[in-house]
């Protein structure tokens, strides 16, 4: 139950940093969780909403009505300065270290000794083969990065906080390949 909550929190800071480095739509905010933010925070659309609405009604965000085409009309949401003092507060108030994610792999290698080597060994190709797609998939990301801007590894690049994520994101895959490989050695060896 407390966690719930504390995850509905998180997802008001998502959407209010979202709406503070540009105005959106909600089909744009929706379109955020499922490409990047997706990657390390994931919101249902069915989350999201009733969030704006929320947000809305306590005065952290606010829209204006964008005609789009005959009939359709669209809300447009921005931050409002009570808001973005919410966000910057939020930003500025690191929490304690969050619970150890939740990891089947880790789970199936602690009771790895009911199945044999070889099963082991399958198992650990297996998630090697997986981290070795995530791990590729992330060097694209970043290339894309690149493309969009020359220096995302400077501070005063707007795109530096993306980069900061990707680039944990890779070094997190790089060392968890490089554990399961020499892993397997260890198999190889006894
Ligand atoms: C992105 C692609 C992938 C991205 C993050 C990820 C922030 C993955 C993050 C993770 O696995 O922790 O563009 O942008």
């Amino acid at each position: 139950m407390p966690r719930r909550t504390k995850l509905k929190r998180i997802l008001k800071y998502a959407i209010l940093g979202l709406v503070h480095k540009q105005e959106m739509s909600g089909y744009d905010i929706t379109s955020q969780f499922k490409q990047e933010i997706g990657q390390f925070w994931s919101a249902k659309h069915s989350q999201i909403y009733p969030e704006l609405k929320k947000l809305t009604e306590e005065g952290l965000i606010e829209y204006r009505t964008s005609i789009t085409g005959a009939k359709l009309e669209k809300k447009l949401y921005c931050i409002t300065p009570k808001g973005t003092r919410e966000l910057t507060e939020w930003l500025l108030s690191p929490k304690e270290l969050p619970e150890t994610e939740k990891d089947a792999f880790m789970l199936r290698l602690y009771f790895s000794a009911a199945i044999s080597r070889e099963e082991s060994k399958r198992l650990f190709g297996d998630q090697m083969a997986k981290r070795k797609e995530k791990l590729e998939h992330l060097y694209e990301s970043k290339q894309s990065l690149q493309l969009l801007e020359e220096q995302p590894h400077s501070p005063d690049s707007p795109q530096f906080g993306h980069y900061l994520v990707l680039s944990r994101a890779i070094n997190r895959e790089e060392s968890y390949i490089a554990w399961l490989e020499e892993t397997l050695t260890l198999f190889e060896e006894s």
